[in-house]
């Protein structure tokens, strides 16, 4: 039988529980002293909350500001954090009538001098991007989680999880620093609890959360650490238009403007030159930017100051949880440009030498021009972001391999795709690529040559910019088989999953081709590390002739040349031409063999081929 006593404090209990143990969330979770900006705006939800005052004891720190949202289980509190504040945990403490209905411990750390100046991806390095469903299971433990809408994983569906992982990234971080990358951008490791299709990572349910499927806050942490120790920077993706449909504040938002269309969805119209086109109509720019994505993928309303502090502070503490060098921003056009600016421009003032690369997928580099910092653009809009993606280099670069040559097409195609670079504030800073994600497999563009493969990565490793390759390229990944199939194109890296009888990291069972294109690519990205003139040098081409192109990138230093030669016979060159750069150089280094020749009057170069040549 109970005892009265026992009966009372069994009843304090349970109402203890229901007082402090309930599902109260406070967003960003914890911050740091000593940032730039003072200021720090809290997300607060829980049943009722809005109904509540909350308060704050705490040296140095002050609550400035209280707003109640539409709906009454949130609260926004504006805080100041004075800079002499000591890191350390206060409780806040939510009371209605008198009586604390609420607790949360927050806590404060000492901010990383460190990762304050963090340096970003830049033309001295070459970026790996991976899809971590599709790269290698490190953990096959989590490959399912019951508690989650996608039940099962299942290798066989293109468009299925396959166990990929964080583990199985931390794993592989040699194979990658030693084939010579310097940096590794994951497709987004956030949690998207979607039905279906949930391994690409672009429908976000918790912004604050990482899939279990793919590990653990403390492995993604540990993959950041690990990648650093071995020289790779890391880079976040990030998806601030949109959310996916199962985003847990869904069913209770904060405000009705919280979500762009939120009782009648509109699909985006995707006509991003609106950001530009000083003619475009306001019901066309409308769409555009507030138009949901995909059905699946409501669009948030960035005007909503609430949201835009949540997603600015939100990439802030990713950057300083795990010590990030860079952020590539997805669907970059499809937000609102102001608030473009102000994220864009915190989080570089937060971070001087960060980087950020935007999606922004168009073959015309005006557009792509856009974008980047530094270019003055008649519409007003002056962001912070570094670096924009070289869409219109990738295209012509497979139409100049791949169409036969004549007075316009081929070769003098990227000749003269190059020239645009005028219109760009810093085309070093453009991340240069044969392919990514989204779109056939470069090998699979390329029909399957493996030389033009090779001379597509040899053009991309020596031209100005920030290359990026897609992992499993330097094996011959591709995706011919079914061109478009964005599962197929995301296809599982051999060696990745504990029994594939093929292993592209130690090289068992791969073919001839696959090995030596692995070993070029190896020796280029190696050499390539150390290369100033590749990174920051001039650039001296010659107009195309008869399906050969050459171009030289040099400083005071250094001269190297390199010639793409598609004709499919070896072809003579007349050195003379190039006189102007080359002058009195007399012999070269042939890049990718090591080995030494002199330099004559006449060069002959393999066919279908590129050489690579250190002048002397
Ligand atoms: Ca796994
Ligand atoms: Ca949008």
């Amino acid at each position: 039988m109970l005892t009265s006593r026992y009966i009372l404090s069994l009843t304090a209990f349970l109402f203890s529980i229901s007082l402090f143990s309930q599902d109260l969330r406070v967003e960003p979770m914890n911050w740091w002293i000593g940032m730039k900006n003072q200021e720090l705006q809290l997300l607060v939800h829980a049943d009722k909350v809005g109904e509540t005052v909350p308060a704050i004891k705490y040296t140095g720190v002050a609550i400035k500001k209280i707003h109640k949202a539409e709906s009454s289980n949130y609260l926004f509190i504006d805080l100041s954090i004075a800079a002499t504040t000591k890191p350390g945990s206060f409780p806040i403490l939510f009371k209605k009538e008198g009586k604390t209905v609420f607790s949360y411990n927050y806590t404060l750390q000492q901010r990383s001098a460190a990762f304050s100046q963090v340096k970003g991806f830049s033309s001295s390095d070459v970026i790996y991007l991976v899809t971590p469903d599709r790269f290698a299971n490190g953990d096959a433990s989590n490959d399912v989680v019951s508690s989650m809408r996608e039940k099962k994983a299942d290798r066989r569906n293109d468009y299925g999880r396959h166990g990929g992982d964080i583990r199985g990234m931390i794993d592989h971080l040699d194979y990658i620093a030693g084939m010579g990358y310097t940096a590794i951008w994951p497709t987004p490791l956030l949690e998207n609890d979607m039905p279906n299709s949930s391994y690409h990572g672009y429908a976000i349910t918790d912004y604050y959360k990482v899939d279990p499927r793919f590990g653990t806050l403390e492995e993604y942490k540990e993959l950041a650490g690990k990648a650093r120790q071995k020289g790779l920077k890391l880079i976040f993706d990030g998806v601030v238009n949109h959310t996916g449909s199962k985003y847990w504040w869904m069913n209770d938002l904060p405000f009705h403007d919280w979500i762009n269309y939120a009782d009648s969805m509109r699909i985006t119209n995707h006509r991003r030159t609106v950001n530009e086109d000083p003619y475009a109509a306001t019901v066309d720019k409308e769409l555009m930017v507030r138009g949901w994505f995909v059905s699946s993928m409501p669009d948030l309303n960035q005007e909503n100051p609430f949201l835009a502090n949540y997603l600015i502070q939100n990439s802030i503490w990713w950057i300083e949880t795990l010590g990030l060098a860079g952020i590539r921003q997805d669907t970059y056009p499809y937000s609102q440009k102001k608030f473009l600016e102000q994220w864009t421009c915190k989080i570089m003032k937060e971070y001087p030498n960060f980087s950020i690369v935007g999606e922004e997928w168009s073959t015309n580099p005006l557009i792509a021009a856009y974008w980047q910092k530094g270019k003055p653009n008649t519409t007003g809009y002056n962001g912070c972001m570094k670096s924009t993606m070289d869409f219109p280099l990738q295209s012509t670069l497979v139409q100049a391999l791949t169409e036969t040559e004549s007075w316009d097409k081929g070769l003098v195609k990227l000749y003269e795709a190059l020239a645009n670079d005028f219109v760009y504030a810093n085309p070093k800073d453009l991340l240069i690529f044969g392919d990514n994600h989204d779109m056939d497999r470069v090998f699979t563009q390329l029909k399957k040559d493996v030389s033009l493969l090779q001379m597509a990565m040899a053009y991309l490793l020596t031209i100005r910019g920030i290359p990026q390759v897609y992992y499993g390229t330097e094996i011959l990944i591709d995706n011919s088989a079914k061109p478009g199939d964005h599962g197929l194109i995301r296809t599982d890296f051999p060696g990745g999953w504990k029994d594939d009888a093929v292993n592209g990291f130690t090289g068992t069972g791969l073919t001839g081709d696959q090995l030596q294109v692995q070993s070029f690519l190896k020796k280029l990205l190696n050499w390539r590390k150390n290369k100033t003139v590749i990174h920051e040098g001039n650039t001296l081409h010659f107009a195309p002739i008869k399906g050969v192109y050459v171009y030289f990138r040099y400083d005071k230093k250094e001269t190297v040349m390199v010639v793409l030669n598609k004709n499919t016979e070896s072809t003579v060159i007349d050195t003379n031409r190039f006189a102007e750069i080359m002058k009195n150089k007399k012999s070269g280094t042939n890049v990718p063999t090591g080995e030494e020749f002199s330099i004559k009057r006449e060069m002959t170069v393999a066919p279908r081929s590129a050489l690579i040549i250190e002048l002397k």
